[in-house]
């Protein structure tokens, strides 16, 4: 197994929370964590980041191992390549090649894949500048590997013509996607986004509101691709779309690798904005707000604290929703909280439609959604939601 020493750069307090991140991160892709060193910084030395004297002793802290180094922050390709100069040829990789890494093993659909392939070479080319020792230097694992089962193109001769392929690929998916995202509006299925922090649950919560089967691990970024699932309230359908994690720092060009999936996915009638009860859940909130608002994201939302299983108690503003998703608890009052977020959107009615007009009624009724119905002599009783849009529609059958 691939064994992995951190460096981690210590500007301010925001540093131990990023270590303890980056240790999960490097489980999650497989590998084993080593240790870590720290170096606060005053001045960022333009060639290596943190200072010589530094990079010596992990030199020689390091010197009978195989280890990789983690960078755990953003370097240039030179200064990439004279840290592992200077710890004499190691493989050193930086936070964003570690978070592509495990992007690529968790990539499923094929417009996941294209995009993630697509930003591994775009980062990966500018840092293969050199020939043969700088290629070699890569050896294998993080950073060489692929979405799927592939290896990536390491040949900088062969890259920039995948890009360019793996460009034209992602263009045609995308026509097709917004095209099923305009028929979905059409049909007017209010959507639910589940949004927020990796790990804090919104796979296992679109599992317990859908009865859905989909892939939730304690592991950093288990989601990948949106994912939705149809599920009702009060006899109304919506459907609920999993989307991938935030995490602090995310570097900004994989958030723009994944804007056109997760616009379609935000452009959602309501998103839920997913913590962990336990967990900071003000930085998971404060990172998710901010992350979406770089997408230019603008729909209304609900702040939900999940895993409050695991809290003896709480103290919650009320304007959050608590709940555990394991067991179900506080799941009927989210439901109640996510169709009051869209009363607007719904006219709940009784309307009265006597049988004479029936053949009127059966005309419209596909509009609304039933939710109960009461015959009469002269006609039947509908308990109904009806979408706002189409409440004229149903002007004369208005209860009597
Ligand atoms: N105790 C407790 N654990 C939970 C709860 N909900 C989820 N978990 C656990 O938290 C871990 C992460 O759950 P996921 O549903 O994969 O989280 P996610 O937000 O989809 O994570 P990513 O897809 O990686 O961003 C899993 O180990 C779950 O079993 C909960 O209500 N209580
Ligand atoms: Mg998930």
């Amino acid at each position: 197994m691939e064994e992995v020493y951190i460096i981690q750069p210590v500007f301010d307090a925001k540093a131990d929370v990023l270590q303890s991140e980056a240790v999960a991160l490097i489980e999650s892709a497989g590998a084993n964590y080593i240790g870590c060193t720290r170096q606060t910084i005053r001045e960022i030395d333009p060639a290596t980041f943190i200072g010589k004297g530094k990079l010596e002793e992990i030199a020689n802290e390091l010197k009978d191992r195989d280890a990789t180094v983690l960078f755990n922050g953003d370097l240039s390709p030179s200064q990439t390549l004279n840290i592992s100069k200077a710890l004499g040829d190691r493989k050193v990789i930086d936070r964003t090649t570690l978070i592509l890494d495990i992007f690529a093993s968790r990539a499923e659909s094929s417009e996941g894949k294209l995009q993630v392939e697509l930003a591994q070479l775009k980062y990966l080319y500018p840092r293969l500048k050199g020939k043969g020792s700088e290629l070699s230097r890569l050896g294998g694992g993080i950073g060489t590997r692929g979405p799927g089962e592939t290896k990536l193109e390491t040949d900088r001769r062969h890259i920039r013509s995948r890009i360019h392929a793996l460009e034209e690929r992602l263009e045609r998916t995308e026509k097709r996607r917004t095209l099923l995202t305009e028929r979905r509006k059409k049909e007017r299925v209010k959507t639910i986004a589940l949004v927020g922090y990796t790990n804090t649950g919104k796979s296992t919560l679109l599992n317990a509101m859908t009865g859905a089967d989909v892939f939730a691990a304690d592991a950093l970024f288990a989601t990948l691709d949106p994912t939705a699932r149809a599920f009702e309230i009060e006899g109304v359908p919506f459907l609920m779309v999993d989307t991938v994690g935030f995490l602090q720092d995310l570097p900004h060009h994989l958030i723009e690798a994944f804007k056109s999936t997760l616009e379609s996915a935000l452009s959602c009638d309501l998103a839920l904005i997913v913590c962990d009860a336990g967990g900071p859940y003000e930085m998971q909130l404060e990172t998710t707000l901010s992350t979406l608002k770089e997408l230019g994201f603008s729909s209304p939302y609900l702040v939900v604290m999940n895993k409050c299983d695991t809290m003896e108690y709480t103290r919650f503003p009320k304007q959050c929703v608590e709940i555990s998703a394991k067991t179900g608890a506080g799941l009927d009052e989210l439901k109640r909280r996510i169709f009051d977020a869209l009363q607007d959107e719904f006219v709940r009615t009784t309307l009265f439609v006597p049988y004479a007009n029936m053949a009127e009624y059966s005309a419209v009724k596909g509009l609304l959604f039933e939710r109960n119905v009461i015959y009469t002599d002269d006609g039947a009783f509908v308990e109904a939601v009806i979408p706002a849009i189409y409440a004229h529609k149903f002007q004369n059958f208005s209860k009597r």
